[in-house]
């Protein structure tokens, strides 16, 4: 018995080499290196995954051993990208492996590159979970990740014709090399059928959920490696399977191909990962995905409580707490009522107390389009039960509100968790909040809009609830792993300890002012973008010459990030050179990428005026010596760690008040990147803290944004700025769609309406002259780099593990593994 996770049995670490061997040739039967590298890089993450597993072992028997509290990370996605360098870095193995490739004649980054994206994540609230997990751990918290083990992770894209093209993600084809599963500790989740009910001899009714279809939910354990501390905790990933029943009726019937089919049913729950990261679509499969990670995930912590605790629940809050990324597993907080009601007999009261002391509640997004609502015969067909409990949580919470106002029908309607109409809706938002200790939102200004807005009656019913947690990336993956040359100059001034207390990095400043510094800094980021230079050349065929200010925008692509305005701006100065006014003009590369959702029309329209605009662009010689633009395709957490480092004008520009937080922005920030950006999100605190010198800051603030919208007229604000006018005419005369009439036409209509929500028109001139303060400084190498190592020095407070420190204190109470 491991009494301490310290005391891990230490692999024989100096074997690496041996390991390596044996896994080569032994577990996956090779003999010679294939063209691929595949099977040596599956050899060697075996390699990896032997040293993790044993310090997750001993990290689990740790959590046992003691009685300490824990929490529970429950999201409907982890966008992970890869793991092989990421271990290795954090388990300070690098050297090593270093030695042990060269008597395979290959080195890391070729077998780094043969890894799939694990894309199990739309884009930030995934990947903002990706990242606090690896916070988790390197802070040494007791965190379990729960998540959905997803066949098809992220659509691949492809741009064919300037279009988006969806391909499947079949990232498990090659195998995982790094999860384990444990079939054993399977979970049953139940759908359909319909609620029994019985009173017994004590008059307690009794509710039993009957003739319901079973599924199994399989985990697969991922191990999360904290940074060089020993810890490794735990991402549960749920897979579902066929429960090995028949429904024998059906079988003896002799519908056994049906009884068969209908099992596939069941596999079809964890198939695809939906790929819309901004708007609800309210499929029943959906509805489906997310009671079964809930269920199963809590089924799984309440199994372990039994296990050693038996059926006292007592003190179960004071030991576990639950934190519902935004309301995709928001019917947990149903669920855990369930399972405590009818399968652990427990009294409502009593029940309600031990969720609302446990579940704490995320809000990522406050666009109306993407609050899920789940229409009310959709879900009583499919979870009967739990609806019966929604509508009690409501009836209980309605009297509440009923004695705050008494007689205030309206705001009983108003604050109802189900929503009036032809087709009543469960608000899921609102079933968070009120059954949650804890409300928070991802950055002061989204707080802030959460609790003067969207949510005010229940900031004013429960102020204490709310709080914000401001986001934050990990600097190991965000600087140290993706950055390496940067990483290195940087220990090199101030010390190795900024991996693992990243408010270190303010020290960097002391050279902001050094010129042999600056030599060092604008190598390495010149070194940076020759490497992000091949990869546009590679995919997109276009140059890049690395002398040019790289100006970069990559998110997913929505109205609201405008990249409308981007493109619109690269429109301008295309216009400005072909009328010959390049007096002032600073060369420029401008790369986009991201991906739309399927069926957003507009992000897709989006995307294919980027690309006809950046083939008109870089077919023009005129154009070449000002202007190359690039649109990079299948945009990923691996090019954003080739992109991030390499950027020299990180573009976050989208309409105030609309972005929560924004994380991308941080990542640049860190690698130093300065800023082109609106007040919103993140952004006001990523100014705040590098000073307003060394941001460009353009555009309308929330508050005015809102006002502006009353009497918006952009049309006579079009005509009168000379640059936005000409623009605007050359993409109305059909210059990026000359054999594709009428093409953009919902574009342009969207620009001129007085109704355009994203107020491109209106924070044209701004940015415009914004971009024109950004170039000039480029031109100035002192003042650029100076500029760029105080957005890398002023950083620090965007490291997630900050954020986690905050969560841990403030929300979840947990106490560091000792
Ligand atoms: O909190 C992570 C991330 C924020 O940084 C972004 O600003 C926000 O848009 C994003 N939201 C989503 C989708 N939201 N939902 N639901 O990814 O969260």
């Amino acid at each position: 018995v491991v009494k301490h996770w310290q005391d891990a049995p230490k692999l024989n670490e100096s074997a690496l080499a041996d390991d390596l061997n044996r896994h080569f040739y032994y577990t996956l039967g090779r003999d010679r290196v294939g063209e691929s590298k595949h099977y040596l890089f599956q050899a060697l993450a075996l390699t990896i995954r032997d040293r993790l597993v044993a310090r997750c072992r001993a990290t689990n028997q740790y959590l046992s051993q003691q009685k300490t509290k824990k929490a529970a990370y429950l999201s409907l996605e982890f966008l992970m990208g890869r793991a092989l360098g990421n271990a290795i870095l954090n388990l300070d193995l690098e050297e090593q492996v270093k030695s042990a490739l060269k008597e395979y004649g290959t080195n890391l980054e070729e077998l780094e590159s043969a890894e799939h994206d694990a894309g199990l994540g739309n884009g930030g609230l995934g990947r903002l979970a990706a990242c606090f997990l690896d916070s988790c751990a390197s802070l040494a918290l007791p965190v379990v990740g729960y998540g959905i083990r997803y066949e098809y992770g992220m659509f691949n894209q492809s741009i064919e014709h300037g279009v988006q093209i969806e391909q499947p993600d079949k990232w498990l084809r090659e195998g995982h090399p790094w999860e384990l599963s444990a079939p054993e500790q399977a979970k049953i989740v139940k759908f359909f059928g319909n609620v029994e009910t019985h009173t017994d001899k004590h008059g307690r009714i009794h509710h039993q959920w009957v003739n319901s279809q079973d599924v199994l939910a399989v985990p697969f354990d991922v191990p999360i490696p904290g940074y060089r501390n020993g810890v490794v905790n735990t991402l549960r990933l749920w897979k579902s399977e066929a429960t090995d029943e028949f429904n024998l009726k059906e079988f003896n019937a002799g519908s056994y191909s049906e009884a068969v089919a209908k099992k596939n049913l069941a596999e079809q729950i964890t198939m695809v990962l939906y790929p819309n990261d901004a708007s609800e679509n309210g499929k029943e499969l959906r509805l489906r995905q997310q009671y079964f990670l809930s269920s199963a995930s809590l089924q799984d912590i309440l199994h372990q409580w039994t296990e050693q605790h038996g059926s006292d629940f007592s003190d179960f809050a004071q030991y576990h707490v639950f934190q519902l990324n935004d309301t995709h597993p928001s019917v947990a907080v149903a669920e855990l009522m369930r399972l405590l009601l009818d399968e652990y007999e427990m009294e409502w009261d009593d029940a309600w107390e031990i969720t609302t002391s446990t579940m704490a509640y995320t809000n990522h997004t406050l666009l109306p389009e993407a609050l899920e609502k789940w229409s009310v015969p959709l879900f009583s067909r499919l979870l009967p039960r739990v609806m019966e409990i929604i509508f009690e949580i409501n009836a209980r919470f309605l009297a509440e509100v009923a004695l705050m106002w008494p007689g205030d029908v309206e705001k009983q309607r108003q604050l109802s968790l189900i929503e009036e109409g032809p087709e009543p809706q469960i608000r899921m938002a609102y079933l968070a909040i009120v059954g949650s200790f804890s409300v928070n939102g991802v950055a002061a200004l989204h707080t802030e809009l959460l609790k003067s807005g969207l949510f005010n009656t229940f900031y004013n019913l429960w102020p204490n609830k709310f709080n914000n947690k401001t986001n934050g990336v990990t600097p190991r993956r965000w600087l140290a792993h993706c950055n390496p040359d940067l990483a290195d100059l940087i220990t090199d001034k101030i010390g190795e300890g900024w991996q693992a207390d990243f408010s270190e990095i303010s020290a960097i400043r002391r050279y902001y002012d050094k010129p042999a510094f600056h030599t060092q800094w604008q190598k390495v980021k010149e070194s940076n973008k020759a490497k992000l230079a091949e990869l546009v050349k590679t995919r997109c065929n276009v140059e890049f010459d690395t002398s040019m200010i790289f100006d970069v925008q990559v998110k997913r692509i929505h109205e609201y990030k405008r990249q409308l305005l981007n493109i619109l701006h690269v429109i301008a100065l295309y216009d400005q050179v072909r009328r010959g006014d390049v007096k002032d003009m600073v060369p420029r590369c401008v790369l986009f990428g991201g991906k739309a959702a399927p069926g957003y029309y507009m992000a897709k329209l989006i995307i294919k005026l980027i690309n006809n605009v950046a083939n008109v662009v870089n077919k023009d010689n005129a154009a070449k010596p000002y202007l190359r633009v690039a649109f990079l395709p299948n945009y990923n957490v691996t090019a954003m760690e080739t992109i991030c480092a390499a950027t020299d004008l990180s573009q976050q520009i989208s309409t105030a008040g609309k972005e929560a937080s924004g994380t991308g922005n941080m990542k640049f920030m860190m690698n130093g990147a300065v800023t082109i950006g609106t007040l919103d999100g993140a952004n006001i605190e990523i100014r705040e803290q590098v000073g307003d010198d060394n941001f460009f800051l353009f555009g309308v603030t929330a508050e005015q944004a809102c006002q502006v919208r009353q009497h918006y007229d952009p049309t006579s604000i079009i005509d009168e700025f000379e640059p936005l006018k000409n623009a605007m005419k050359l993409l109305e005369s059909g210059h990026f769609n000359l054999f594709e009439p009428n093409l953009f036409n919902d574009i342009i209509a969207s620009i001129t309406s007085p109704n355009d929500p994203w107020l491109v028109a209106q924070d044209f001139e701004s940015y415009f002259d914004a971009q024109k303060r950004a170039a000039q400084s480029y031109t100035n190498k002192t003042l650029w780099n100076r500029m760029s190592i105080l957005n890398t020095a002023a950083s620090g407070t965007f490291s997630s593990d900050r954020t986690i420190s905050q969560y841990s204190e403030e929300i979840w109470r947990l106490k560091p593994m000792q």
